[in-house]
């Protein structure tokens, strides 16, 4: 049975009526993203022809996913929004705070232990307000999303960057930070920026060593961290048909590697398939009576160039295996100039351990595929030379792929199984030796290699590929050997070749599982009560930030000017730190520990202005907080990149710091800043960047009159006496402008709900 089976039909059942009047007033052909952003205007939204990556637009997401790390920081700030129920159909999913140490059983019952106070406060806070509960070993919330909500033509928003997941389904699901998610759950509308649209049209037939993380990671290479910032991806063409909806889900996820606000398919056979497969026959019926709005109109696909702002084409023909990395998913090379590359840039070769799975690859076709290459390594006498691990998506998958003896398979080439979570992907990888630093490599499947993200070391070189390519590459322990060409020397001294690949879409028995650790919420929460122990460590209830005075600001200090590349991993590190998720004052500790100083290169060690001397950024910036001076951070380029955390925006701003300039921002964490009561500004002339100097008194003379569009002034006095004025832009607008004022998004929601506003 599917969930929310009624939510469903009504937003098929507006939807033609609704794509119609999109049609009449934008007065041409549209796009499959147009038409599903025009079905899901909030009711307070006029229906106008938006401008792309300009209007800010209204709409009503109808469904709500938040996992265990960003849940806690959600919820906190949920329960003080003052409503009796989640608006809208929402879930939690414990997920990110499971070790991977052992094994799965173990791992499992350890994290049940170790985190327990959290997964209960998640599992009533859900109950109370009529949230879905996902418990942990259910699986990795993206996934979950997949198998039983994501619905074509569906509007989405999740609480981790990778929601865009759901776009394999052919929805729009977009990663935001938590304030968002309150504003949906409170039943507000959610606002985001009318999207640019890119069209990436896929032609040819992939090759059988290729796959379709090897699409994304072509895209990656091609459009960079950045290049989709501020976009919609939509991807068609007979190649885009042709995928599995679980490889078009891939595509989707990381999508979020390059920054793109989500990704989409249109609705085509395989999601048909898909939604079959999982138990959803009657949303597959459904979305067949309205497959023409569930697809864009034939002009757009016949003339791309006309209707996106952008288009890519991409021949499957003669797209080759990728390897992406290290330390950043847009560092693509074809693995038939991994040797050449890998020598000329110094990266280890020898692989030392296999990962797949994630939330990114662990479809039972992925699966399916992997196991085929294992079962060779069986049966050619190869001996796997790296280590190998397997991190199922759900329990649906692993129960399935377990029935089939795909896990069996593994465990032949010495692989061992992790937990249905995030697990290695997300720092809460125990990995032997880590400590010790060493440079290495790893392969896996994952979407992200930020320096130190699996194992906490920072001269770990990651690389990112698909399930077959981590698994071939893992068998031979070389970065650099190409299947295609390559050939391995088994333990009887002779050569042998792998075979390409060979797997199942979808189970040929169909999908089993025993229990796939879902709890529905009791019907009436109101006498449910929550508890925080006022003594924990890993929980805290808020305390809102304090309104704005209405004074412009003096002499702010210079926290730190981050050098090149700042991700929210950066700002609010994950692994050990996941622990202090819902305790904003313990996770403070840790705010931009990771960011680079310009002024001596060094991470973790700012001036302190106040008396001269180095020290940490959470010290330091505790000491400006004591001695009430407000402070601003500096950064470069799409500062804010990677996670959807809030945390990256709530404690600098629990910590004093009032101002966050860069050279650019990455979207989710600009807006993150923006709810939480920051000002996020950008450099108008990006040079200026190099005027900040270590000990700069900065002013903000002109902020009493803080209004859209209009840039504000930074007055910098120098150390040596001199003084200079810089213009910087800020992309507020009025209500926005009010979320500033208030203190927080938030602020402003409960004086709404109070009636004093
Ligand atoms: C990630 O992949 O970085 C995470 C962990 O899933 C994050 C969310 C988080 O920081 O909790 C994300 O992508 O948003
Ligand atoms: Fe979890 Fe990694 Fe997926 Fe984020 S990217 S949801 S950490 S598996």
């Amino acid at each position: 049975m599917a969930f929310d089976i009624d939510m469903i039909k009504k937003v098929y059942g507006r939807l033609e009526k609704r794509v119609e009047e999109a049609r009449k007033v934008v007065n041409k052909p549209l796009t499959l993203a147009e038409k599903t952003l025009y079905a899901h205007l909030h009711e307070t939204q006029e229906l106008i022809n938006f401008e792309r990556g300009k209007s800010y637009v209204n709409f009503a997401p109808d469904r709500v996913a938040m996992q265990d790390a960003t849940a806690q920081m959600a919820l906190l700030q949920f329960m003080q929004a003052g409503k009796k129920k989640a608006a809208v159909p929402s879930t939690v999913h414990c997920d990110h705070l499971i070790l991977a140490r052992e094994g799965a059983k173990e791992d499992l019952k350890n994290s049940i232990s170790t985190s327990g106070e959290v997964f209960n406060f998640l599992e009533s806070v859900s109950n109370k307000y009529g949230i879905g509960f996902w418990k942990p070993g259910a699986g990795i919330i993206h996934q979950v999303v997949l198998e039983n909500y994501a619905f074509p033509g569906g509007m989405m928003i999740g609480t981790d960057s990778h929601t865009v997941n759901a776009g394999g389904l052919g929805m729009i699901a977009v990663g935001v930070g938590g304030a968002d998610a309150v504003d949906v759950m409170a039943g507000m509308p959610w606002e985001l920026k009318f999207p640019k649209l890119i069209g990436i049209r896929l032609t040819g037939k992939l090759n059988a060593w290729a796959s379709a993380k090897d699409i994304i990671l072509k895209v990656a290479g091609i459009l960079t961290v950045k290049g989709g910032t501020g976009c919609i991806v939509e991807y068609f063409g007979p190649g885009a048909e042709a995928l599995s909806c679980t490889g078009k889900g891939t595509i989707c996820n990381m999508g979020a590697e390059i920054g793109a606000t989500t990704s989409t398919f249109g609705y085509g056979e395989s999601m048909e398939r898909y939604l079959r497969a999982t138990g959803r026959s009657e949303v597959a019926d459904l979305a067949n009576s309205v497959k023409q709005h569930l697809n864009a109109d034939p002009e757009v696909y016949q003339n791309p160039e006309k209707y996106f702002d952008q288009v890519i084409d991409i021949d499957l023909s003669t797209l080759e295996p990728h390897l992406n990395g290290p330390f950043s998913p847009d560092i693509a090379t074809p693995i038939s100039k991994m040797r050449e590359v890998a020598e000329k840039n110094g990266w280890p070769t020898k692989v030392e351990v296999g990962l797949i799975g994630s939330c990114t690859n662990s479809s039972y076709e992925d699966i399916s595929r992997a196991a085929s290459l294992a079962r060779q390594a069986v049966d050619k006498k190869l001996k796997t030379k790296a280590k190998f691990t397997v991190t199922p998506g759900s329990e649906l998958v692993r129960y399935t792929i377990d029935r089939d003896g795909f896990i069996d398979t593994f465990n032949q080439i010495g692989g061992s199984v992790f937990a249905n979570a995030c697990g290695p992907c997300i720092g809460q990888w125990e990995r032997p030796g880590a400590d010790k630093k060493e440079k290495n490599t790893i392969v896996h499947s994952f979407n992200r290699n930020f320096s130190k993200r699996a194992d906490g070391n920072p001269n770990t070189y990651a690389f990112v590929a698909s399930p077959e390519m981590v698994t071939a590459l893992a068998i031979a322990g070389d970065l650099s050997f190409n299947p295609i060409t390559d050939s391995l020397v088994n333990e009887k001294g002779e050569k042998v070749m792998l075979d390409p690949p060979s797997g199942f879409e979808l189970p040929v028995k169909g999908f089993d599982v025993e229990d796939a650790g879902y709890q529905a919420p009791v019907e009436d929460g109101s006498g449910v009560t929550v508890k925080v122990a006022p003594d924990s460590k890993r929980l805290q209830l808020l305390d809102a930030f304090a309104p704005w005075n209405g004074k412009n600001i003096k002499g702010m200090r210079l926290l730190i000017k981050a050098k090149g590349k700042c991700t929210t991993d950066h700002i609010s590190m994950a692994g050990p730190w996941l622990r202090f998720r819902g305790h904003l004052d313990n996770i403070a500790n840790n705010t931009l520990t990771g960011a680079v100083n310009f002024f001596n290169e060094k991470t973790d060690s700012v001036k302190n202005q106040l008396t001269g001397e180095y020290g940490t950024v959470p010290e330091t910036q505790r000491t400006y907080k004591a001695n009430n001076i407000p402070t601003i951070v500096v950064g470069d380029h799409n500062y804010g990149e990677g996670s959807s955390r809030e945390h990256a925006a709530m404690q600098p701003r629990h910590l004093g710091v009032r101002a966050v300039l860069v050279k650019s921002f990455a979207r989710i964490h600009e807006t993150n800043l923006k709810k939480q009561g920051m000002l996020a500004l950008t450099f108008m002339k990006e040079e200026d960047y190099d005027k900040i100097k270590e000990d700069d008194i900065i002013d903000m003379p002109d902020l009493e009159s803080f209004s859209p569009e209009k840039p504000l002034t930074l007055l910098l006095q120098h150390g040596d006496g001199s003084s200079e004025e810089i213009k910087v832009a800020h992309s507020y607008n009025d209500a926005q402008i009010e979320w500033f004022k208030a203190g927080s998004a938030l602020n402003l929601i409960k004086l709404q709900e109070s009636g004093n506003h």
